[in-house]
């Protein structure tokens, strides 16, 4: 069976697919239930039962057209070797690198490690397979995952430094390249029928730092996706330059953020968008969020479009306006 999001991207359907970033999440009470009862945020990743019940959960309350797996960027520094903590009320908290670990991490061990996200996947795949729905695997791209091995915390409001693109970064580089091709693929092997990248941090760099830091990495990991007959998505978030971003790196879809004008993107883009909706919207009332949601879908008028926000939903979203997007996008479809 075709999914909703094969159909919409090969302009096989009118009908405009959505799903969310972070769906799976802290604003369902379904969520944090379980995440009460688990405070080491990696071992809730790889508890295979309970990451497949996160997966579901805005599934069954929304009847999203894709589940994306619950697990997280940084269990790839984790399985790295790199000691990976997520605090309360800070976030990532990351010990230094020991390159002499890192260069030595053998497949099999980094497999072996992350064996329970690729379990969740195979779950997950089994779950959706007499549906129309896309199972999502996803990756940190090269340079998001670096600048938190690096910074070994959360580069928000500007926390963060420039690094030389010296041999020790290459070599860190490399290593992600090696390994985030290891993670997709395994990923792909275990059902995931899209891949998703998310460059959270691209906008951090100047534009004279891309080519090396975001395209050239990036490409390497679409080209692999391609080669396996996957469809990828790239989320390189807050750039200044979406078409060049596209034309240099050619994933199948490009996800936008909400800091872009979506009628610039169509008139210069032709690859299938998906996105852009600032997820503070859905902390508005419900008339702004149509009025939002409007804007979106009579921008791209039912082509090549795959609704989702131009970044995760916030922890303090209420659920019920998250049924109201849902509702505004399917009642559009109809019309
Ligand atoms: O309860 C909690 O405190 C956990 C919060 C949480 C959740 C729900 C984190 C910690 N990660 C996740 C899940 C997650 N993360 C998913 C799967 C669920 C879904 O999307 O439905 C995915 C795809 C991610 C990806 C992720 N993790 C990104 C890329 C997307 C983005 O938001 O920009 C990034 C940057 C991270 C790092 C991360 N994970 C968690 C935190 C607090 C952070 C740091 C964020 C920051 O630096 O501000």
């Amino acid at each position: 069976m075709n999914t909703l999001i094969q159909d919409c991207i090969n302009n096989k359907s009118s009908e405009t697919p959505i799903w969310l970033m972070r769906q799976a999440g802290r604003y369902l009470p379904e969520f944090r239930s379980i995440r009460k009862k688990n405070q080491d945020f990696i071992k809730l990743c790889l508890n295979t039962k309970l990451s497949s019940e996160i997966t579901i959960q805005p599934i069954e309350r929304f009847g999203f057209d894709a589940a994306i797996i619950f697990s997280d960027i940084l269990l790839v520094p984790y399985a790295l070797g790199q000691q990976v903590n997520f605090k309360k009320n800070f976030g990532p908290d990351l010990r230094k690198i020991d390159l002499k670990i890192l260069n030595n991490v053998k497949k099999e061990d980094f497999l072996h490690k992350l064996d329970p996200v690729y379990k969740t996947v195979k779950e997950i795949k089994k779950k959706l397979s007499n549906s129309n729905k896309d199972t999502i695997g996803f990756v940190g791209a090269p340079w998001t995952l670096l600048l938190y091995m690096l910074n070994r915390k959360s580069p928000k409001g500007g926390n963060f430094r420039v690094f030389p693109k010296d041999k020790y970064v290459n070599n860190i580089l490399m290593k992600l390249d090696e390994f985030l091709k290891i993670h997709i693929e395994a990923q792909i092997e275990s059902g995931a029928s899209i891949i998703q990248i998310f460059d959270s941090w691209a906008g951090l760099l100047p534009e004279k730092d891309l080519e090396y830091f975001v395209y050239k990495p990036i490409k390497s990991l679409i080209d692999f996706i391609r080669k396996k007959k996957t469809i990828s998505i790239c989320f390189p978030r807050n750039i200044n330059n979406y078409k060049k971003f596209v034309d240099n790196v050619k994933p199948d879809i490009i996800s936008i953020d909400y800091n872009v004008d979506p009628s610039i993107i169509r008139d210069t883009i032709d690859i299938p968008v998906q996105g852009g909706l600032d997820p503070k919207i859905l902390l508005q009332n419900k008339e702004i969020v149509r009025n939002e949601v409007t804007k979106y879908l009579k921008t791209f008028d039912k082509k090549r479009y795959i609704f989702n926000l131009g970044h995760g939903v916030l922890p303090e979203t209420n659920p019920d306006m998250v049924r109201h997007l849902v509702d505004e996008v399917r009642s559009f479809n109809g019309q």
